[in-house]
């Protein structure tokens, strides 16, 4: 068979007939499966999307033939920095190679027989779509979610922009792996912190992996404890840390200031300045990620200065050290180096006094740093004897009747910095007047369309700001000559809203009808790369919760359920990387073989949650079963048309319902490899009886259903099959077979009989036969008497439907 001619023949009948459109009047029956959007910075989809998109696809078709009304809309993620950086290096305009980077990609999608309903298609570069990410920023602003403010900001001096935290992995530049600086600039913020306790309670009930919970939560990281103030001595002024030890309090023997904290400038006596300043340059150069290890030599610097502890009226010297971060809490602690690793190093290092103020609740051995919470308080006064938890607590009660404490939450998530110096994204909708100050673009002047000339060779300043037409505007406030900002969103804000638009892509009145988008959402099936789990999914998770406040929807989680795919490796058992020459590459063997086979073998050659080495047999063995299928189906097309009981017949129906119950179980927990390997068993048992004495219609029929269950891996095949069969267009309109549990419990039993231990034949027999049956039966084996000959039986054991054991 002409595969590539035959999927192209499907790919049209299936196109021309509509037969993958929504009907939005269906909605009640609604399933919506969503695949992460692609980013179309290579040309060509690569093994991931594939096995993404490909087996995503084999969920929607099994749920499709379940009677859902499967919502399964495609499109791209289309602004970002890739486009721009190749531009950069080509010359080739980031709308140019996007657009036509974008063709190609659709073009593949369609070869690979998914089905993609295109009439809903998003692409996020447009000004149609990213006139509503405008709008969208402007209702965060209103809603005073969207500010703007001078901080202290990742930034990539290669790639000349900011970064968000979660785009910094270990100090470096994710995309580039240059070591990021700090720099103090005014940038866009968008505030997701205001979401923390409901982003983290929410998570509790989502159909999610545990793992990428688990790391938001991380994230999210919230963290109770309470504040203590210090006065600093001799001065009226003080300042507050953040603890989670309010217990430790009385053991506190020094205290710690982030180097770049605006107090530490105020405090330090003249005599240390110097030294301070020193430190405070090279502080600025470590990463947050470092400075937060445990292991890394702790340094620091002493300021000269005192502050009071206000459980005990103790003087306590105050240090400057980068292991405390500005960011977090208050940017100062309480030092407890006898219950603090961090404490103990840095107190051992600079010979400051190490108080136990701790014992183990049990009197067991407990060395210092004792950080365990299972203690009890000594050396603290009036709260001697206490645990650690009842001691937390009345320390911070006993704080709060003087002013001086306070129970306290912290967060680590920071809010979204959305601003980025780059060209290729969507402009932000503001204008910045000398008079009005900040004012927001109305909305019947978006889109704010984002200029094709443009000089975007980098040199640190944002490439609108160089392009005069876009920058100068009248104010709509003044009417006096005002300025465009000049940056462009964070691509991760088009993309915490796309399953949005996909529902209603060409409204040009809205970014959504909100009752539609009510109805069609939220999303049921998620499917996408777990590195999204602190990004995109959080981000995702904020719109949503953000957008229902305001009224525009009426959910609270964009995302149901959520699977991630696995990773496939090259044969070496390496990540594919073009440096490794380990790269597959889809096309070579789609023309081979066919999008089918390719998909069949994605389907059974991993775990797909898992991933691993990609096999050049495994796809040869998937490519002869589907040439097996296709000569059975020829068999079973030509039997008459005759319905007699056979000997087969019990393990034909078997065969046949013990495969539906399986992969329609397993199809529909991601569990393809195991569903592939029942078709597998099933196509062998139908083999296998029509070497025997079968009955035709019995066989038909189990060869019909095992074309239908292929057909979510091996859609244009399938179908083939299907008309091959002589039954009706299109396979993909029929209702999965439902399974019949009494064709499960077997009538006939599989017996092994060893001698001595040793397997020496097998027999069937109607289940549930008396023993002595079963052991005239095992006698008369030819191999078993062979072994017999000459020899005294001993014992005869026999186990029940399984096995009968003859000792000699
Ligand atoms: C005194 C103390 C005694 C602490 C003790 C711990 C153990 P989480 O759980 O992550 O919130 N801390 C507070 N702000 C900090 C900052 N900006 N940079 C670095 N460390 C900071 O951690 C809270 C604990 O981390 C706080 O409790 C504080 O040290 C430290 F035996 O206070 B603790
Ligand atoms: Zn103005």
């Amino acid at each position: 068979m002409d595969r590539k001619a035959m999927e192209t023949k499907w790919q049209k009948r299936w196109e021309e007939t509509g037969l993958y459109k929504f009907h939005p009047e269906n909605v009640d029956k609604k399933l919506y499966c969503l695949e992460m959007f692609s980013y179309p910075s290579g040309a060509k989809l690569h093994l991931g999307h594939w096995y993404n998109y490909g087996l995503t696809d084999s969920w929607a078709r099994l749920k499709r033939l379940q009677g859902y009304e499967v919502f399964h809309p495609m499109g791209f993620d289309a602004f970002g920095l890739p486009a721009e950086n190749y531009a950069i290096k080509t010359g080739i305009h980031p709308m140019d190679s996007t657009l036509q980077n974008i063709a190609t990609m659709e073009q593949q999608l369609r070869d690979m027989g998914a089905t993609f309903d295109w009439d809903y298609e998003v692409k996020t570069c447009m000004p149609d779509y990213y006139k509503w990410t405008q709008w969208l920023f402007l209702k965060l602003y209103e809603k005073g979610l969207a500010y703007r403010k001078a901080a202290p900001v990742n930034w990539c001096p290669s790639c000349n922009t900011v970064l968000a935290n979660e785009q910094v992995q270990e100090g470096c530049c994710e995309r580039c792996q240059t070591p990021v600086v700090r720099k103090n600039l005014t940038q866009w913020f968008f505030k997701i912190t205001e979401y923390a306790d409901e982003l983290l309670e929410g998570l509790d009930d989502l159909d999610w992996p545990e793992k990428t919970k688990s790391m938001q939560r991380n994230w999210i990281g919230r963290s109770t404890g309470g504040e203590v103030k210090f006065k600093i001595e001799g001065s009226d002024k003080d300042f507050t840390v953040f603890t989670t030890r309010a217990d430790t309090l009385h053991g506190c023997t020094y205290v710690v200031i982030a180097p770049e904290h605006p107090l530490v400038e105020e405090i330090t006596a003249p005599a240390q300045k110097e030294g301070v300043e020193a430190y405070r340059v090279a502080a600025a150069r470590a990463s947050e990620i470092d400075r937060l290890s445990t292991t890394r030599e702790k340094t620091g610097v002493f300021t000269g200065a005192y502050a009071i502890n206000p459980i005990n009226g103790e003087r306590v010297p105050i240090w400057a050290a980068d292991y405390v971060l500005a960011t977090y809490g208050t940017g100062c602690v309480m030092a407890v180096p006898a219950h603090d690793e961090r404490d103990y190093a840095f107190a051992k290092k600079y010979d400051l006094p190490i108080r136990r103020v701790v014992k183990a609740a049990g009197g067991e051995p407990d060395e210092l740093p004792f950080t365990s919470y299972d203690g009890i308080l000594v050396n603290s006064g009036e709260f001697d004897g206490m645990t650690v938890t009842e001691g937390k607590k009345a320390v911070i009660e006993k704080l709060m009747k003087t002013d001086e404490g306070g129970f306290k939450v912290n967060y680590r998530l920071r809010d979204w910095l959305v601003s980025r110096q780059r060209y290729w994204g969507a402009p932000i909708p503001m204008i910045h007047c000398e008079h009005c100050g900040e004012v927001m673009v109305p909305e019947k002047d978006l889109p704010v369309e984002l200029p094709y000339d443009v000089d975007f060779t980098p040199d640190g300043r944002s490439p609108l700001s160089k392009h005069e037409g876009f920058m100068n505007v009248t104010c709509p406030k003044c009417g006096r000559p005002a300025r465009r900002d000049p940056d462009t969103l964070d691509t991760f804000v088009c993309s915490s809203w796309y399953y949005l638009r996909y529902a209603d892509p060409k409204n040009d009145k809205q970014a959504w009808d909100p009752a539609w988008v009510n109805k069609l959402l939220p999303v049921d099936k998620y499917v996408g790369g777990a590195e999204h789990a602190c990004m995109h999914l959080l981000y995702a998770r904020f719109f949503t919760k953000a957008l229902r406040d305001m009224g525009y929807l009426s959910f609270d989680e964009p995302f149901k359920s959520l699977v991630h795919q696995g990773t496939i490796l090259g044969p070496d058992g390496n990540k594919m990387s073009k440096s490794k020459g380990n790269v597959v590459s889809p096309d070579e063997f789609i023309n081979q073989y066919g999008s089918d086979v390719f998909r069949t073998y994605l389907a059974f050659g991993f775990a797909y949650t898992e991933g691993g080495p990609w096999s050049p047999e495994g796809i040869k063995a998937v490519n002869r079963y589907i040439e097996r299928v296709e000569r059975l189906v020829e068999r079973v097309t030509a039997l008459p048309d005759e319905d007699r009981a056979a000997k087969s017949d019990g393990n034909v129906r078997y065969a046949q319902h013990y495969a539906i119950k399986n992969v329609t179980q397993d199809v529909d927990k991601f569990s393809f490899n195991t569903a592939v390997a029942r078709l597998m068993e099933l196509t062998n048992a139908l083999y296998k009886a029509l070497d025997d004495e079968y009955n035709p219609a019995l066989i038909k029929a189990a060869a019909r259903d095992l074309v239908i269950m292929l057909s979510v891996f091996a859609p244009h095949f399938s179908e083939e099959m299907w008309e091959k069969m002589g039954k009706p267009y299109s396979i993909f309109n029929q209702s999965w077979p439902a399974f019949d549990e009494k064709a499960l419990i077997r009538n006939e039993a599989e017996i092994v009989v060893q001698v001595n231990g040793k397997v020496r034949g097998k027999f069937t027999m109607p289940a549930g036969a008396p023993d002595e049956e079963i052991e005239a039966a095992a006698l008369k084996e030819e191999r078993v008497a062979r072994a017999l000959e000459g020899k005294t039986i001993r014992k005869i054991i026999v186990v029940k439907g399984k096995l009968v054991n003859i000792v000699v």
